[in-house]
């Protein structure tokens, strides 16, 4: 099997808690406050990796997760922060948030894609010392790690594309022109996962050549290997279409050729719109040649080269003109420069809502609820803390607008408290 497509879980590394710890010196009678900050989790990060071909790893496993952030401890020390987890692809991966957030393609070796990130840890009692609150009882818990769904799809990256019916002589082509070595049988279906060729143009210049599975009427639709594979011509910005020009099959190689066309179309408009020359192939066979001249008649428009897979004959032509095409239609190679770090995360929000129902005051936004995860609020020393945010970012005041009176009840992320002024 070859594996183009898989449904992953990430999660990033939680933080670390903060410590709550007190110094027991000699000679220092009252010891401060000395609880240590827990240390950041772990993002999780796709890497590219030329030498990766498939995303067969990634089928086997589901859920990665990188490391969680240690917690601080006492005497000031501040926890260690997890270690990133990385997880290679391979080049013309798409990662895809599985709700929507972000879709990204993965071309450049190196490039780097940070998927989830760690959480950060939280404050040790240390960080919490005021004038009005000498020795805090409290510290922060760390923040959770993201974690969401991806799905990666792999579209291969090749210039070229071979298409065509099983048995035309796709991997027989791919064979003669490059070094590469598919599986080359006289029935059909042989190839069943896409093979790269490195196609040799005089000295220093090459493309990459995808051979594909065999196509047949309604592969868009799931028939035969259907259309799985198409989406590696998707990327492709020439085609050659492959067509058994001797007929062994006992079919016509005009209807062929119409067939292939008309499931490309069904499978992506695009891909008809697409340069294609044709490959007549087999005309080393009996009954070729006629064939060939109403291939011609039929389609005026396209460039049709007559070869022979098998002994070589009328390639050199072919790959010319394909090579000529791709000249014309110059588009870069993606070049191998800096690798790309981009975030997908959105910045930490700020600000908040209010809205009343039933007379309680309902509190959102991702400080506060921030606010409200990290701090432990049985403990008396966090809940003043609390209140002294609260009032800080003139929630309280924003509150006393609204109309809120003693006794209404004031909820936040799920955590309640009744109003006194
Ligand atoms: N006589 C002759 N036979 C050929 C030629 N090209 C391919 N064949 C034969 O046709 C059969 C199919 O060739 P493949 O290269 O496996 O065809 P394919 O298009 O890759 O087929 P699938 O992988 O099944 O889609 C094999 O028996 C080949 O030897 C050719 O130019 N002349
Ligand atoms: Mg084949």
């Amino acid at each position: 099997m070859f594996y183009d497509y898989v449904k992953i879980n990430v999660k990033a590394g939680d933080g670390g808690n903060g410590a709550v710890a007190f110094r027991r010196e000699k000679y220092v009678p009252a010891g401060g406050p000395s609880g240590g900050d827990g240390g950041r989790g772990g993002d999780v990060v796709l890497v590219v990796d030329p030498n990766l071909r498939t995303l067969i790893d990634y089928h086997y496993k589901k859920h990665y997760k990188a490391e969680r952030g240690e917690h601080g401890r006492g005497k000031d020390q501040h926890g260690r922060d997890g270690a990133d987890l990385i997880l290679r692809v391979p080049p013309g991966t798409v990662v895809r948030d599985a709700a929507g957030a972000f879709c990204v393609d993965m071309v450049k070796p190196g490039q780097r894609l940070v998927v989830a990130r760690g959480g950060k840890g939280g404050r040790g009692n240390a960080r919490f010392v005021t004038p009005q609150m000498r020795a805090p009882r409290f510290a922060e818990r760390g923040d959770p790690g993201e974690e969401r769904w991806l799905e990666l799809e792999l579209k291969l990256l090749a210039e070229v594309g071979l298409v065509g019916f099983p048995n035309a002589g796709k991997s027989s082509l791919l064979r003669r022109i490059s070094s590469a070595r598919p599986k080359v049988a006289s029935y059909p279906f042989t190839t069943l996962e896409p093979h790269l060729g490195l196609v040799k143009i005089g000295e220093d210049d090459s493309f990459v050549v995808a051979d594909l599975p065999g196509l047949i009427e309604g592969a868009h639709d799931g028939h035969g290997l259907g259309h799985r594979f198409l989406r590696h011509v998707e990327r492709t910005r020439v085609l050659i279409h492959v067509v058994d020009t001797a007929g062994t099959e006992g079919r016509d190689p005009r209807e062929d050729v119409r067939v292939i066309n008309r499931e490309l179309e069904l499978y992506n408009p695009d891909l008809a719109a697409r340069p294609m020359v044709i490959a007549a192939n087999k005309m080393d066979l009996p009954g070729a040649a006629e064939n060939l001249a109403l291939l011609r008649r039929e389609f005026p428009q396209v460039k049709i080269y007559p070869i022979s897979a098998l002994n070589g004959t009328g390639v050199d032509p072919l790959l010319h003109e394909v090579y000529s095409i791709l000249k014309a239609t110059g588009e870069a190679e993606p070049e191998v420069g800096e690798p790309e770090v981009r975030f997908v995360t959105a910045p930490e929000e700020r600000g908040y809502r209010i809205e009343v129902k039933d007379g309680v005051f309902e509190v959102s936004g991702k400080g506060v609820e921030l606010l409200v995860a990290r701090l432990d609020l049985e403990n008396p020393d966090a809940l003043r803390y609390f209140h002294h945010i609260l009032s800080r970012i003139g929630l309280e005041e924003t509150l006393r607008e609204k109309g809120i009176r003693p006794g209404d009840v004031v909820r936040i992320k799920g955590f309640e408290f009744e109003w006194q002024d």
